[in-house]
C-alpha cells in the first residue's frame, strides 16, 4: 500500500479508537440514580402555614405546626406508587430548619409541634429506611433568616449544617442545592465546591444536584418537560449554579465533555408548598403519565413534588392521584409485543446486555402475525455512554415500509407515543451516531385505555 494511503487509514482507525475512549460515560452513583426513574420531593417548611412559596425569613417558629404529621403516611404512599427515593427540603430559602441543628435557634425545636422535640428529617429519613427507599434532602444555600448570610462565616454555617444532615440520619442518596435566589437578596459567595467536597467525604453514594451538576443537572424549566432532544452530556466550563443556560441545560450537548444528565423537578400542583387553594389543582393520574413521558422518556429522571398539608400527611387527591400514575403505566408497559422475536439481550432489562448497530444497518423486528400498539421504548447501554443521534422507526403496511417515527437521542430511556398502528413487522434505522449504537432495549406496547 501507498505509505501515505497507509498513515490516512491508520489515522483513521486510530482517530475511531481516541474517540471511543474519550466518551464520558455515568459513575456507579450516577448510573443507579438513574435507574430509579420516579423519585419524590417533599417542600414542607412554614410556608406550608403561611400560605407562601418563599418565606422571607422572618416567620416565628411557632407557625409551624402540623397536627397530625406522619412521615409513615407520607413514604408509605409514595412506595405504594413506585417512588424509589424522597428529598425533604430540610431547609427553605426562609432559612427555618426542619431538624434541630445546634447552629441555629430557627428550627423545628422552637416550634410548638411536639413541644420542640420532633426532627421531621429524622422521620422522613427513618420512613425511607423502613419501607425501602432512598432518602435525600435539600438544604437551601440561600438563607433569608441567617445573619451571618452574604459573609464568608455563612459558608462555615452552611456546612456546619450540611455536615449534622450528612452524619446524623443514615445514608443519603441525593444532596440538592439550590441555584435559586431572590433579584435583590444580600451577594454571598458560595463555597460549592467546599460543600461537595463534605458530601462526598461523609456520603460518597450521593449523588449531587445542582444547575450544572457535578453529578446531576437541572432540566431547565419547572414544567416537566426534558428535551425532545436530552444528552446527558455538557460542558460545564464559564457556568454555576444560578448561572447556568436554561436551554443548554434542556438539550444537553452531544459534545459536551462531562456526564451529568438532567433531572426533571416538577410539582404535582401549581406551587411547591401545600396550598389549599390548590386542592382542586392536583395533576391527574393521566396528567402525570404525560409528565413521565416528557422526562423518564427522553433521557431525563422525574423528580415529583408532593407536598404534605397543614396536617403534615400527603393529601387524599395527591395520593390518589399518583396510584393511577403507577396503575397505568404498569398497565401500559406490561407487555412487550417484541418479547420472545428479538435477541433475549433486547428484551431482560439488563442496560449492558446488548446489540450494536451502526449507521444504516437496519434492524428488523418480525412478529409473525399482526400485532397493534402505539407505544415504543428504546434503551441505549449508556454504561459506555450516549451515542443515537438520529434513529427512524418504520412499520410493514404489506407491501412496502411506512414511516412510524423519528427520533433523535436514546440515552437511558426513549419512549414514543404514537397513533395505534397494526402491522407484522417493524424496522429501525440509525440515521446518525457518534459511534455505534449500543441497543439494550428494544420495546412494543398497547398503551392503557386510562392513558
Ligand atoms: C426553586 C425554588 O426557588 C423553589 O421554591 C423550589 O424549591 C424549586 C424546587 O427550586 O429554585
Amino acid at each position: 500500500m501507498n505509505y501515505f494511503l497507509y498513515l490516512f487509514f491508520s489515522l483513521l482507525v486510530l482517530s475511531n479508537i481516541v474517540k471511543a475512549q474519550v466518551l464520558p460515560k455515568p459513575s456507579p452513583r450516577q448510573l443507579n440514580w438513574q435507574q430509579m426513574e420516579t423519585t419524590a420531593f417533599l417542600h414542607f417548611t412554614v410556608n406550608t402555614f403561611t400560605n407562601k412559596e418563599w418565606g422571607d425569613g422572618t416567620e416565628s417558629e411557632q407557625v409551624f405546626n402540623p397536627t397530625d404529621f406522619d412521615a409513615d403516611q407520607i413514604i408509605k404512599t409514595l412506595k405504594n406508587a413506585g417512588f424509589k427515593m424522597a428529598i425533604i427540603t430540610a431547609k427553605h430559602h426562609d432559612g427555618f430548619c426542619l431538624w434541630p441543628s445546634k447552629y441555629t435557634t430557627h428550627s423545628v425545636k422552637n416550634s410548638l409541634w411536639r413541644n420542640g422535640k420532633g426532627d421531621v428529617v429524622k422521620d422522613i429519613a427513618d420512613a425511607c429506611r423502613k419501607y425501602g427507599i432512598k432518602f435525600g434532602f435539600y438544604l437551601s444555600p440561600w438563607d433569608r433568616h441567617e445573619a451571618t448570610y452574604g459573609t464568608p462565616a455563612y459558608n462555615n454555617y452552611y456546612k456546619n449544617q450540611l455536615k449534622e444532615l450528612l452524619t446524623n440520619y443514615g445514608e443519603v442518596s441525593e444532596v440538592w442545592f439550590d441555584g435559586a435566589k431572590g433579584k435583590n437578596a444580600k451577594d454571598m459567595v458560595y463555597d460549592f465546591n467546599g460543600y461537595w467536597q463534605l458530601v462526598r467525604s461523609l456520603q460518597p453514594k450521593a449523588v449531587l444536584f445542582s444547575d450544572v451538576g457535578p453529578d446531576v443537572r437541572w432540566v431547565g424549566n419547572e414544567s416537566g418537560n426534558a428535551g425532545e432532544t436530552c444528552w446527558s452530556t455538557i460542558t460545564t466550563a464559564g457556568m454555576a449554579p444560578g448561572k447556568a443556560d436554561a436551554a443548554y441545560l434542556n438539550t444537553g450537548d452531544p459534545n459536551g465533555k462531562q456526564w451529568i444528565p438532567a433531572e426533571t423537578d416538577v410539582s404535582i400542583r401549581p406551587g411547591w408548598f401545600y396550598h389549599e387553594a390548590e386542592d382542586s389543582n392536583v395533576k391527574t393520574g393521566k396528567e402525570l403519565v404525560n409528565l413521565y413521558y416528557q422526562s423518564v422518556g427522553r433521557n431525563s429522571l422525574l423528580l415529583l413534588n408532593v407536598p404534605p398539608n397543614k396536617k403534615g400527611l400527603l393529601g387524599k387527591q395527591d395520593a390518589a392521584n399518583l396510584s393511577d400514575f403507577r396503575t397505568i403505566l404498569n398497565e401500559t408497559f406490561k407487555t412487550n409485543l417484541a418479547a420472545g422475536k428479538i435477541p433475549k439481550a433486547l428484551t431482560d432489562e439488563q442496560l449492558n446486555t446488548y446489540i450494536t448497530l451502526k449507521e444504516n444497518q437496519p434492524f428488523i423486528v418480525d412478529f409473525k402475525k399482526d400485532v397493534s400498539f402505539d407505544r415504543a421504548l428504546f434503551q441505549e447501554n449508556i454504561t459506555t455512554g450516549q451515542r443515537n443521534e438520529k434513529a427512524l422507526v418504520e412499520y410493514w403496511n404489506g407491501k412496502s415500509w411506512d414511516k412510524l417515527n423519528e427520533f433523535t437521542t436514546i440515552g437511558y430511556k426513549r419512549l414514543l407515543r404514537f397513533p395505534p398502528v397494526t402491522t407484522t413487522r417493524v424496522r429501525i434505522t440509525i440515521l446518525k451516531a457518534i459511534d455505534p449504537v449500543q441497543l439494550a432495549t428494544v420495546g412494543f406496547y398497547k398503551a392503557s385505555d386510562k392513558e
